[in-house]
């Protein structure tokens, strides 16, 4: 199955790979993330709608007073790390890593630099996974998936985490080896826009963990094991939101990834601008890390002067997406007009009955509204009275539950019939699916962003007995319960058409990948590829935006590194 054909100026093996289907290389090793990404999130997705139930006085009332209980973990805060952890770092982790081989592989037609090597980081990831999982599931890391002090969890899930970091730099290892063995081969060419995405997707990823692991290294872990006695929280906020904000790009990259480069060839058309593309991509890999401080706005130990001029720099980082706003509307625009649509009915004229492109499009129309959320949550003055109220959550399930999952949905839809070479199961329910997953969202982060105006907080337990309730959020918190019961729904339809895929679909797959093998002459790589440009950028920019918070913050002979072993009164569990 594995045909392996000389290249025809180089001695590395190409790659000939089968249009509808998988090698088996490629299956195992990609399968494997998707179906850990896949399990994850069965399990992490459960925990939404419940809390929406239980938060929702109508629902109590008709229950006779009593809240809804979560299922299976019982206890509020450990549903929550759950929901957060699974959703947000596993499922996302384990789907980009195995999308981006599959993406790097393809598109440069060649095998990854060391297969081995994808194996160990999988296995490191897997294992981490596990141990972070106990922490969990014992009850000893409720901790949310934001995992900064006060807050202390058992030593694994903080070892576990590290696991799953250090297994996704050996998968960045991999990618650029595999890269840089390309680019030997074929002096002068532009790497693929979605290779060339997925590089900048992981040196922002890369810069980014330098941050968490420093503090999971130096803070959380030695306080977890007893090692030191104290640590100081304001800087283990300050680490984790150096890598807290380019998280969220570390999604939705991927995402972008798949509107730029696989959409258009969906609906029939061409990308408008490949070099737009590239500067976007760039643009958020350079300024997606020094503005962090969004997220500590409201935090004492840190300076005005950083809070206004990381606000500024957020706006900066919105550039990207508002070029690819653009980008994606000339595209569709003009896709749209060969199918012999007007100025206006393009947007129509869509193969909407198709659920991998309406998946997508529901995800941009999302992400309409994410960002605007966003770019709201950036100003420093909006901040102060929107912070810590439900209006975040209804922010980050617009951007991250919406357009980045309904996004890797629609991706799904097409990976998975083709790691199994059979057809999409039930097209139809897919594409009720969808559809269902795009109104649950939108009635559920209405619902949650009103009410947060009103001033609810978020991540309390507002079932729990003797939670207060106030009257201006009731209206809005039971429409949360709405879209909650309309996600369950499509929840449930996902994996019936995922294991109906596998387990039940009969025909023969018919969908390609939607992979480029070339990129544009006009995408100069003498421009766009200059990675030593672009890190000392990202190095002079996070020691300019990033030093003078953490010199500020940095007490080190009263907080940061206390030796010594917390005794009764140290951290618990
Ligand atoms: Fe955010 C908090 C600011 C983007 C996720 N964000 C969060 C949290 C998460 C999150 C998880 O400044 C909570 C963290 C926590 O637990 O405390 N965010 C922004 C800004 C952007 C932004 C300025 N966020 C995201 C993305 C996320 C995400 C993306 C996940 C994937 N966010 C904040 C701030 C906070 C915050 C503050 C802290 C709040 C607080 O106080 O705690 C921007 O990057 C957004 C730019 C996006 C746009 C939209 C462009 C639209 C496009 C769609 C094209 C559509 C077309 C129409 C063409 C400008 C690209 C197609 C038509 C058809 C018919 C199909």
């Amino acid at each position: 199955m594995q045909a392996v054909q000389p290249a025809a100026q180089s001695s590395t093996p190409v790659l000939m790979f089968p249009a509808l289907s998988m090698l088996r290389s490629e299956r195992s090793l990609i399968g494997v993330h998707i179906l850990v990404s896949l399990v994850a999130l069965s399990l992490g997705l459960l925990m939404g709608p419940f809390q929406t139930f239980r938060r929702a006085p109508a629902v109590t009332e008709a229950l006779g007073g009593q809240a809804v209980a979560m299922p299976i973990f019982t206890y509020y805060y450990q549903a929550l790390t759950l929901h957060g952890v699974l959703n947000a770092l596993v499922f996302t982790t384990f789907f980009i890593v195995g999308f981006s081989y599959f993406i790097t592989q393809r598109s440069l037609q060649r095998p990854m630099w060391s297969l081995r090597a994808a194996w160990v980081a999988f296995v490191l990831m897997l294992v981490g996974l596990l141990l972070a999982a106990y922490a969990i599931i014992t009850n000893q890391a409720n901790v949310l998936y934001t995992f900064y002090a006060p807050m202390v969890a058992h030593w694994t899930f903080y070892l576990g985490l590290t696991l799953v970091i250090v297994g996704t730099w050996v998968a960045f290892l991999n990618i650029v080896m595999t890269y840089l063995g390309w680019r030997k081969d074929h002096p002068g060419q532009a790497v693929p826009l979605a290779v060339f995405a997925t590089l900048c997707n992981y040196v922002m990823w890369f810069t980014a963990t330098l941050g968490v692991a420093t503090q999971v290294l130096t803070m959380m872990l030695p306080l977890s094991l007893g090692i030191i006695r104290t640590t100081d929280p304001q800087v283990t906020r300050i680490l984790f939101w150096f890598f807290g904000h380019p998280l969220v790009y570390f999604w939705l990259i991927p995402a972008y990834i798949s509107w730029y480069t696989m959409l258009p060839k969906q609906i029939g058309g061409r990308l408008f601008s490949d070099q737009m593309a590239r500067v976007a991509f760039l643009m958020l890999m350079i300024f997606s890390v020094p503005v962090g401080v969004h997220h500590l706005f409201v935090d004492p130990g840190v300076s005005e002067f950083a809070k206004i001029s990381h606000s500024l720099l957020t706006f900066v980082v919105a550039v990207p997406s508002f070029l690819t706003a653009f980008n994606l509307a000339a595209t569709l625009e003009r896709a749209g007009h060969q199918r012999g649509a007007n100025a206006l009915s393009w947007i129509w004229k869509q193969p909407w009955g198709n659920p991998v492109v309406a998946a997508q499009f529901c995800g941009m129309l999302l992400f309409v509204v994410g960002g605007i959320t966003g770019v709201m949550n950036a100003s420093f003055s909006l901040n102060l009275a929107l912070h810590n109220t439900t209006w975040v959550v209804g922010h980050f399930h617009m951007t991250l539950a919406g357009a980045v999952t309904l996004t890797y949905i629609g991706v799904l839809y097409w990976l998975l019939p083709m790691m199994r070479g059979r057809k999409l199961f039930m097209p139809k329910l897919a594409l009720a699916q969808v559809f269902l997953w795009f109104s649950g969202m939108i009635v559920f982060g209405a619902g949650m962003g009103r009410a947060g105006i009103e001033g609810a907080i978020r991540r309390t337990d507002m079932g729990g007995a003797g939670a207060y309730i106030s009257d201006l959020w009731a209206p809005w918190l039971n429409l949360s319960a709405i879209g909650g019961a309309l996600l369950l729904v499509s929840s449930i339809l996902l994996y019936v058409v995922l294991v109906g895929t596998w387990f039940a679909s009969k025909g023969q797959a018919e969908v390609e990948a939607p992979i480029d093998t070339t990129g544009p002459a006009s995408s100069r790589p003498e421009w766009f590829e200059r990675w030593g440009v672009w890190t000392a950028v990202i190095v002079i920019s996070n020691v300019i935006m990033w030093g003078p918070v953490l010199i500020q913050a940095i007490d080190v002979v009263n907080g940061f590194f206390v030796p010594g072993n917390p005794g009764p009164a140290g951290p618990g569990f």
